[in-house]
């Protein structure tokens, strides 16, 4: 009762950023993603009779506090609909996403943990099955399930059972690359979970949020469907600041940006005012990740890395969805 699996982290286009419901993980909006091929996660799950409870590792590093609590009460889950809640489990996790590039680890790490779970314990799931599980894992998970480009539908249902993520555009359909710049001074002090709760009960901009979600998002996929880079830089890039505006509208307010953030915003700003597309998006943390086209590659590395405070420019292609090893 054994299985490894791999994902790729994702990056929101579409920002998704509320919740209707905390427990089951049910979002306010539906959001849509790029998976990278630069970050990913590799889980190995060993189901046993002889474990009286579970361990995790990530990195070789036992886990313990509410991170092991989260995957303990995942993995609860998963006994009980496989129906064999007397089985605990080993978990050893390799993380190749840099904490330090502001990318989600919990959308690799859950995708990967629920693929090799649900597989080692002998659930056989499609995909859409998957990433609704995963679903209660993460959130943004569901999205890592597949390559390219994929949809987190946010559904209707109480028990959400109509929420989760669906293939929009493979792998291999356009190859649109993200740089993420890591700035030296990140320091994350509300989490991504904490912020997007404070904000949907405290932001009167929430409204506002809710209101345009679905309008870029059905643009965005018209965007991404005819390659128009303009066009789907132009929606990721204003639908990241609305998320971002937000948080300055909550009680207390907050945001994720420093002065470094901005220093990068302006940078990409300017490299398109001198004719080179380049967008940028930001996740619930202060680095910036930049959208651009391969032709332009040399010129939009070499622009962001010469920002001062600018640590680390990393590069990605679009990646692949999950797959077993
Ligand atoms: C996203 N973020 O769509 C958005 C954009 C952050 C900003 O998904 O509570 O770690 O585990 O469902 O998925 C980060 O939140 O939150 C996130 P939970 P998650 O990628």
């Amino acid at each position: 009762m054994k299985a490894t699996a791999k994902a790729h982290t994702n990056i929101a286009l579409i920002k998704y950023w509320g919740k209707r419901n905390e427990s089951l993980i049910l979002p306010t909006n539906s959001s849509l993603s790029l998976t990278l091929d630069g970050f990913h996660t590799t889980t190995m799950v060993e189901f046993r009779e002889d474990l009286p409870v579970d361990h995790f590792t990530i990195n070789d590093e036992v886990v313990s506090g509410e991170s092991y609590s989260r995957v303990r009460e995942f993995l609860d889950l998963i006994r009980q609909t496989a129906g064999k809640t007397d089985l605990y489990a080993d978990v050893h996790s390799i993380n190749n996403v840099p904490t330090a590039a502001g990318f989600a680890s919990s959308a690799s790490g859950f995708a990967a943990l629920a693929a090799a779970a649900t597989k080692a314990i002998g659930l056989p799931l499609s995909d859409q099955e998957l990433s609704r599980i995963t679903r209660q894992g993460s959130g943004s998970a569901t999205r890592s399930i597949y390559g390219g480009f994929a949809e987190w539908q946010m559904g209707e249902h109480l028990d959400g059972s109509d929420s989760y993520a669906v293939p929009v555009a493979a792998q291999d359909h356009w190859d649109i690359r993200v740089a993420a710049v890591v700035l030296s001074d990140a320091v994350k002090n509300v989490s991504s979970r904490e912020g997007m709760k404070r904000t949907v009960e405290t932001s009167p901009f929430y409204d506002g949020w809710l209101r345009s979600a679905a309008g870029d998002l059905e643009q965005i996929k018209e965007g991404i469907m005819t390659r128009d880079f303009e066009k789907t830089g132009q929606i990721a890039e204003a639908n990241c600041l609305k998320m971002h505006a937000t948080t300055l509208g909550a009680s207390p307010p907050f945001t994720y940006w420093t002065d470094r953030t901005v220093d990068v915003m302006q940078t990409v700003q300017a490299m398109r005012a001198k004719g080179i597309p380049a967008f940028f998006t930001i996740d619930a943390g202060p680095n910036v990740k930049v959208l651009y086209l391969p032709e332009n590659e040399k010129t939009v590395e070499k622009t962001l890395r010469d920002i001062p405070g600018a640590e680390d420019v990393i590069l990605s292609k679009s990646g692949q969805g999950v797959s077993f090893l």
